[in-house]
């Protein structure tokens, strides 16, 4: 439709933009890494969030499109960055049909291979819990081959799925990221903190990391740290930022 071609033109005009939110670990006050999270600057409308355009795309050709370049424009970021001194990790969220793809690993390899200062350990893919469990066997596959490769993976709103243990127990994923709609009530609503827990608790056992989103106060950040989880992404932190505002707000972090 309208939507649909229009939101192909605005990949041809650039009218996308990546921004960044950072995760830290608590306990070292360190911020270890950041989320691309895409927006669309519409000459028209506006700054745009991912809600007001990725779901008239899910599961298209337009979609992997933009990943590519969302994978892309991380990298090229991340490595600006570096050579400017800043160690950081870079997670990007990986639509189901872009990992899913035949030549993913190839084009993973491909786009790091133009990024040869990168260590590829500072790359990171989100993938939805729902997503992961679609094709469990290809994509654990394909998560086998990224990680050859030195990519880490995120199980992304983490609780929100049906995760089964087992799926768990198969999967090369080294962190888990418990989703905020647990996170935000989790201080006013017992069964949200019993969840929390239970995830926290869940990766102490499967010897994964864990990492908290939706992190939007003080309060929320001890009570995680209290329950074991040390590292957190959330407003109280910041908000997501365009990739030109990192570097100043990493120094006043600092
Ligand atoms: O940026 P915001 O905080 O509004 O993100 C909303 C949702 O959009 C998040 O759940 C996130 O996973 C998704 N999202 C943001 N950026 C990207 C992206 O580059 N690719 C994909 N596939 N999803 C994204
Ligand atoms: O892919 P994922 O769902 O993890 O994307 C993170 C989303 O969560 C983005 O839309 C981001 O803007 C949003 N977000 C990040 N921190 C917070 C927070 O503290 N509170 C709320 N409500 N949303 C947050
Ligand atoms: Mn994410
Ligand atoms: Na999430």
């Amino acid at each position: 439709g309208k939507t649909f071609a229009r939101i192909e033109e605005a990949l041809q005009q650039h009218e996308f933009v990546l921004y960044f939110q950072p995760k830290i670990n608590m306990r070292q006050g360190r911020v270890f890494g950041v989320e691309a999270l895409i927006r669309w600057q519409d000459p028209g409308r506006g700054l745009l969030p991912p809600s007001a355009f990725l779901p008239a795309i899910s599961d298209t050709e337009l979609e992997v499109a933009i990943g590519k370049w969302v994978l892309n424009r991380a990298l090229h970021y991340l490595q600006e960055w570096q050579q400017m001194g800043i160690m950081l990790t870079v997670s990007i969220n990986i639509a189901p049909r872009h990992l899913l793809q035949a030549n993913f690993v190839t084009e993973l390899t491909a786009q790091l291979a133009q990024y040869p200062e990168l260590r590829p350990h500072c790359l990171e893919l989100e993938i939805l819990e729902t997503a992961a469990l679609e094709d469990i066997e290809r994509v654990s596959n394909v998560m086998q081959a990224c990680q050859k490769l030195g990519v880490n993976f995120a199980l992304d709103d983490f609780g929100t799925g049906y995760a089964s243990l087992t799926y768990l127990k198969v999967l090369p994923v080294h962190i888990l990221k418990i989703d905020k709609s647990f996170v935000i009530d989790m201080l006013s609503d017992a069964e949200d903190l019993a969840i929390v827990t239970g995830i926290i608790s869940l990766t102490q056992t499967f010897g994964r990391q864990v990492i908290a989103e939706g992190v939007e106060s003080i309060e929320h950040g001890l009570k995680l740290l209290a329950l074991g989880c040390e590292n957190a992404q959330g407003f109280a932190i910041t908000r997501p930022m365009p990739a030109e505002a990192l570097p100043n707000w990493l120094s006043s972090w600092q």
